[in-house]
C-alpha cells in the first residue's frame, strides 16, 4: 500500500554547554551548535514507509566548550528523505509549514541549539527547535497518464523517463503509482482505471485522489482496444464519480501501441477518436520517431 500519511518528531541538537572559567589563563570555550535537520526531497513516493518503523528523528547534541577558549564540536545535522508532493503540517498550530514540490529540493526544518558562551559562568546551550508534524502526500506532477488496465501507461512512462516500472501483458501491473522525471517535469503513471472503480472495482479509486494535483492528464488508449470510444468514456466516467473537478482537468489523447494494427484502421481510429475534440498523440514504444514526435508535444504543454 502507499503510505500518504504519517506523523513524526523531529528535534535538532541541543547547543553544548560553554565552559566556565575554573583556571587562571585562557577563558573557557562557547558550546558548540547542535545539529539541525533538513528536509530533502526525491521522486521516490513510497518514502513515507519508512516511518513505521521509527517516527523521532533527533540531530546531534554539540559538545561542551573546551578549556583554553576551544569552541566545543558542533552536533551533526541529519535529513530525512521525503517523497516530491508531501506537505508538512505543524500538528500543535494546525499550521502548514512546508509544501515540497520538485524532487531534489532541500530545506531546514529545525534548526540546532546556539551552543553556550563560555567565560567567567559558562552558560547552557539552546535547546533544539522541536517539532511534531503531519506529513501528508499528494503526488505532484505535471502528466498524469491514465487510462484502463493495460493500455501501455507504464511502458510509455519507462520510455520518457529513467523509471524503471513493471510491465506486463495483463491488466493490473501497476499497483500503486510510479513516478518519473522528463526533463525536469514530473509524470505520474496510475494504476488502470476500470468501470465501477469509482465503487471500489478492480483497484478501486483511492488512486484518484493522486491525480488532484496533476497538471495535464494523458489519456493513453491503446490501439488494441475494440471499443476505442467506449473504454475513453468508462474512464472519464469514473473520473466524474470521482470529483475534485478532474474531467476539467487538460487533456491529451495518447493512442499507444499503434504498431499493431495497419494504416487503413489507423486511420479510421484517428477520425473517430477525433469526434473527442481533444488533442491526439499516436505512439508505440516500438517506433522511435513516434515517441520523439511524443517528447516533442510534451515539451510543448
Ligand atoms: N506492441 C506493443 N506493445 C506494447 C506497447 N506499449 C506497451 N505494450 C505492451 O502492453 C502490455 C501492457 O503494458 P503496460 O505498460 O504494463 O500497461 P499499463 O497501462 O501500465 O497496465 P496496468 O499497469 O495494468 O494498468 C505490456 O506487455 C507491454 O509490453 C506498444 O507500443 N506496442
Ligand atoms: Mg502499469
Amino acid at each position: 500500500m502507499l503510505i500518504d500519511r504519517a506523523e513524526i518528531t523531529i528535534r535538532g541538537g541541543h547547543g553544548g554547554a560553554g565552559m566556565p572559567n575554573k583556571f587562571k589563563g585562557p577563558a573557557g570555550g562557547n558550546g558548540g551548535n547542535g545539529g539541525s535537520v533538513f528536509i530533502k526531497t526525491s521522486s521516490n513516493i513510497n518514502l513515507l514507509n519508512q516511518f513505521s518503523e521509527k517516527d523521532i528523528f533527533i540531530a546531534e547534541n554539540g559538545s561542551m566548550g573546551g578549556k583554553n577558549n576551544r569552541t566545543g564540536k558542533q552536533g551533526r545535522d541529519i535529513e530525512i528523505l521525503l517523497p516530491a508532493g508531501t506537505s508538512i503540517i505543524d500538528k500543535e498550530s494546525g499550521e502548514s509549514i512546508l509544501e515540497l514540490t520538485k524532487p531534489g529540493e532541500e530545506k531546514l526544518i529545525c534548526r540546532g541549539g546556539r551552543g553556550g558562551f563560555g567565560g567567567t559562568t559558562g552558560s547552557r546551550g539552546e535547546r533544539g527547535e522541536e517539532k511534531r508534524i503531519i506529513l501528508s502526500l499528494k503526488l505532484l506532477a505535471d502528466f498524469g497518464l491514465i487510462g484502463l488496465p493495460n493500455a501501455g501507461k507504464s511502458s510509455l512512462l519507462n520510455e520518457l523517463t529513467n523509471a524503471k516500472a513493471e510491465t506486463a501483458n495483463y491488466p493490473f501491473t501497476t499497483l500503486e503509482p510510479n513516478l518519473g522525471v522528463f526533463e525536469n517535469r514530473c509524470l505520474a503513471d496510475i494504476p488502470g482505471l476500470i468501470e465501477g472503480a469509482s465503487k471500489g472495482k478492480g483497484l478501486g479509486i483511492a488512486f484518484l485522489k493522486h491525480i488532484e494535483k496533476v497538471s495535464t492528464l494523458l489519456h493513453c488508449i491503446s490501439c488494441e482496444s475494440q471499443d476505442h470510444l467506449k473504454d475513453y468514456k468508462t474512464v472519464r466516467s469514473e473520473l466524474e464519480k470521482f470529483g475534485f473537478d478532474l474531467t476539467n482537468k487538460p487533456e491529451v489523447i495518447i493512442l499507444t501501441k499503434t504498431d499493431l494494427i495497419n494504416i487503413e484502421d489507423f486511420q479510421k481510429l484517428i477520425k473517430r477518436l477525433g469526434k473527442i475534440g481533444k488533442k491526439i498523440i499516436p505512439v508505440s514504444i516500438h517506433d522511435f520517431q513516434s515517441l520523439e514526435e511524443l517528447k516533442k508535444n510534451l515539451r510543448n504543454i
